[in-house]
């Protein structure tokens, strides 16, 4: 039954006036009657909430108005379905995009509270692991800013990413509480709830117009209810909703059990339900595997998708025009299970005939692969889809009939590409790929930067590329030049604007005029003189958590992102012991003072990378305490890496290292951010260091390495890289001194098989590049001791960031694969 369509015609409220003393008046009275605190007594935890409230409220007209704009225009939504949204702070991305970042400085200042310490207070809301995770918060960000009406769908984790504590140079994980104190920027809305079911069995149904149709009946069902944050775009273009699902139990207590005295038992159901929110799996590019993953997995896309279905029906009435007025796009393939459930929805509930759901579905759907890891390509055991969702599986396998016999009679596909394009693995043990479920229910299947979109074509989805030619295409990756250069460094915003004008803030491709200015030496040394600032913050960042002293004066070297092998921070720091070998041989000599500045989490199983961030703090130890360094060298690995921490380090790095292997970094997006604050680049050509060669020109970046080519190559002759090793007597004696146990006298053998590996397969190709990256440095050293050199290179990055906004990546998807208008202005 299409329900009453909602009628919006009520005038929109004027928007109040920003002045001080009214932002005073309100912050006070969210205090007293929001948050209930006295401001005699009120604690900076109250200030906080009363502050965040006050802003909340600004951000409420424009975001009724948002939405009651896309009631009365009946413009196309787009849903962004993440199982990550690694947010960050919000509180002076909101002020900063309203404008409010100077009222609430000095309303709060009269209230005697400091609004950078209310800042520092926020937690991080990390809903994610890494770049997958930061992108989504980046794209909503930038769907706001471009008025695209926009939802974020995701999870409520009750623990976001783990807190990484060191202890004596482990990481230890701890829970993350990020809801301790409450969350004042969500509503909770209780009548925006839906069951999700699980289990059960399928039961033929016949209606009274004699068809026959299927029908799910589940034997478990949760409540997903809805907790809405605003997003705020730029200037205030427009709110959009990030909605996160909550699970809940539909008997929040079983009451007969408990009277019967089994007051555990009455909980049972509660726990079970709740268990499916609680936390965030830590595993970055790699498939958890586990059954609670997948349940997470269909409880966030069932729920989104009624969701969707509901609000369409309230306003079209039919389910026909979807694909005109709705586009989902899939962040990955945590979200594929969406298109087994739509149609679903639309076959099941809605009594759609098959092949008119298939092409609502594919026309609704895109889908973005963000890695060709082979260990992150989700596959789910055939027996448990059919026991947790046994529909869903029977869909899947009609759907994967008529793709094989398209395959066969269209494409006269041999067997090994029918194997290939199948849904199902057969290969040791039934599994269902959701990496070809998310392709063929897609109408736009897209990589993440331009060498990742080639190779998805090449690998994974060579035979379904054969099969669907038009289908996949690229976006490269952006990221928010609020977050990332106007809020995180508001020094250099100031400075540009100054020299070039305000204009950039809202059209980020003016910053090119900087390259006028790369070469004036007054303009230099004032860039240079940001950078310097920004570099004291972070060395009294590190002094107070650290204890450790740098000079802001040294070169600071910056690989922050997750630990992993193909990321290659085991490079870095063998790079590390070979300067530091050096040095101490030739103490006579003159070396550029660098700073070797580590984050990033591991995934708690992942032995390796934990062992690397063992290896780097044992390393620092080493180095940091030795006399004969003479401060040229310190190693700095900072705990608990996290969106705040970034917007510290970032506008403050003069190198930005991005030294994947070559072919496994899909796009990265850290590379980005250090290149809108200046800093130069020393990477290989992989992901978007690729299109960033050509955008900031090889005279301003420091390219070494493999390429993709050569790296498939060598795999593929499995040549030992033994001798590699032997005719490099820098990386011999720098692995030799690791592996026999100069930096871990309590325990020698430490590192023994970590370094083995790289004489035996070495299959990130550490030793192979070793030579070419210590060259590359070697380069660095030289253009930093070119100080007017090295200032232009610097300013030459910012100058070219424009690319690399989100903003152009969200047009792209608006106009190239959701089919929504971009409003100008
Ligand atoms: N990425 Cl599959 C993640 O952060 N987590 C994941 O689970 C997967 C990919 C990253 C990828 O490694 C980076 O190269 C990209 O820049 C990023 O996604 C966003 O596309």
């Amino acid at each position: 039954m299409p329900q009453k369509p909602i009628v919006f015609d009520a005038p929109t409220p004027e928007p109040r006036a920003i002045t001080v003393e009214a932002i005073q008046a309100e912050i006070l009275e969210r205090l007293i009657y929001s948050v209930g605190k006295d401001p005699i007594v009120a604690r900076p935890h109250d200030w906080l909430a009363a502050a965040i409230l006050t802003v909340r409220d600004r951000v409420m007209d424009r975001w009724m108005e948002s939405s009651r704009e896309t009631w009365r225009t009946s413009n196309k939504r787009v849903y962004y379905l993440s199982l990550e949204f690694l947010i960050g702070r919000l509180m002076r991305d909101a002020m900063s995009n309203v404008g409010l970042m100077e009222p609430m400085r000095d309303a709060l200042k009269n209230l005697n509270v400091d609004l950078g310490d209310l800042i520092n207070l926020e937690p991080d809301a990390a809903l994610g692991n890494g770049g997958l995770g930061r992108l989504a918060a980046c794209f909503l960000e930038s769907m706001s800013s471009l008025k695209i009406p926009a939802y974020g769908y995701g999870i409520r984790y009750v623990h976001g990413l783990f807190r990484q504590e060191m202890s004596e140079g482990w990481q230890v994980e701890l829970p993350e509480e990020w809801l301790a104190h409450g969350n004042p920027w969500e509503f909770e809305r209780r009548e925006s709830a839906y069951e999700v079911g699980f289990g059960g069995h399928v039961e033929p149904v016949t209606d009274p117009d004699g068809s026959v149709r299927q029908e799910w009946r589940p034997n478990d069902h949760v409540l997903a209810v809805a907790f809405d944050t605003p997003v705020v775009g730029w200037r205030g273009a427009r709110v959009n909703t990030l909605r996160l699902w909550s699970a809940q139990p539909i008997d929040p207590i079983l009451l007969d059990k408990f009277n019967s005295g089994d007051h555990i038992g009455a909980l049972e159901e509660s726990s079970r339900a709740e268990a499916i929110t609680r936390v965030l799996y830590p595993a970055d590019t790699t498939a958890a595997g586990q059954e609670l993953r997948l349940r997470q997995e269909f409880f966030f896309s069932s729920a989104s998708l009624q969701d969707i279905v509901r609000r369409h029906q309230q306003q079209y009435g039919d389910l026909g025009s979807l694909p005109d007025k709705v586009a989902i796009q899939l962040n990955d393939t945590h979200p594929a299970i969406s298109i087994a459930e739509l149609m679903r929805i639309l076959v099941d509930d809605n009594g759609i005939k098959w092949a008119e759901a298939w092409k609502l579905c594919s026309g609704t759907f895109g889908y973005t692969n963000h890695t060709l890891l082979p260990e992150a390509l989700e596959s789910w055991p055939v027996a448990l889809l059919e026991r947790m969702l046994p529909r869903h599986m029977q869909i899947i396998y009609q759907i994967n009939a008529d793709v094989l016999s398209e395959a066969r009679q269209r494409a006269k596909f041999s067997d090994a590409q029918i194997a290939n394009v199948s849904l199902i693995d057969e290969n040791g043990g039934r599994r269902v790929r959701m990496g070809q479920l998310a392709f063929v229910g897609s109408h736009s299947i897209n990589g993440v930067s331009a060498l990742h979109t080639e190779l998805m074509k090449q690998t994974v989805f060579s035979d379904l590329h054969k099969l669907y030619p038009d289908r996949i295409n690229n976006k490269t990756n952006g990221i928010t030049p609020r977050r990332w250069l106007m809020q995180c460094n508001p020094g250099l915003t100031k400075l540009v604007s100054d020299r070039i004008g305000a204009g950039f803030l809202d059209d980020i491709d003016l910053l090119q005029g900087l390259h006028a200015h790369a070469d004036d030496p007054i303009f230099q040394e004032q860039f240079a003189a940001v950078k310097l600032e920004n570099k004291r913050k972070l060395a009294r960042l590190i002094k107070d958590r650290l204890n450790i002293t740098v000079s802001p004066d040294a070169l600071f070297d910056v690989q922050i992102k997750r630990i992993h092998e193909y990321k290659r921070q085991l490079l870095n720091i063998i790079q590390t012991v070979a300067a530091y070998d050096e040095i101490r041989a030739h103490p006579e000599r003159e070396y550029v003072p660098r700073v070797k500045i580590f984050a990033g989490k591991a995934a708690p199983s992942y032995w390796n990378a934990k062992l690397i961030i063992k290896l780097i703090n044992d390393v620092a130890r080493v180095i940091n305490n030795d006399p004969a360094v003479r401060g040229m060298l310190k190693v700095v690995f900072l705990p608990n890496y996290n969106v705040s921490l970034a917007e510290v380090i970032v506008p403050a790095a003069d190198l930005s290292e991005q030294i994947s292997t070559a072919g496994m970094e899909a796009s990265g997006t850290g590379n980005m951010k250090f290149m809108a604050n200046g800093a130069v680049t020393i990477g290989t050509m992989d992901g978007a260091n690729v299109e960033m060669h050509t955008e900031v020109g090889d005279s301003n970046i420091v390219i070494f390495g493999l390429s993709t080519e050569e790296v498939n190559d060598k795999r593929a002759r499995s040549e030992v890289p033994r001798s590699v090793i032997d005719n490099s007597p820098r990386l011999k004696e720098a692995l030799e001194s690791i592996a026999s146990g100069v930096f871990s006298p309590d325990d020698p053998n430490r590192y023994r098989d970590l370094i083995g590996g790289l004489y035996d397969h070495d299959w990130f190709m550490v030793a192979r590049d070793f030579d070419a990256y210590v060259a590359a440095q070697a380069k660095v050293d030289k253009f930093w001791s070119d100080k007017p050199k090295w200032n232009a290179m610097a300013i030459r990055n910012t100058a070219s960031v424009g690319f690399f906004s989100s903003d152009r990546t969200i047009r792209q998807y608006a106009a190239e694969i959701w089919g929504v208008p971009v409003p100008k202005g």
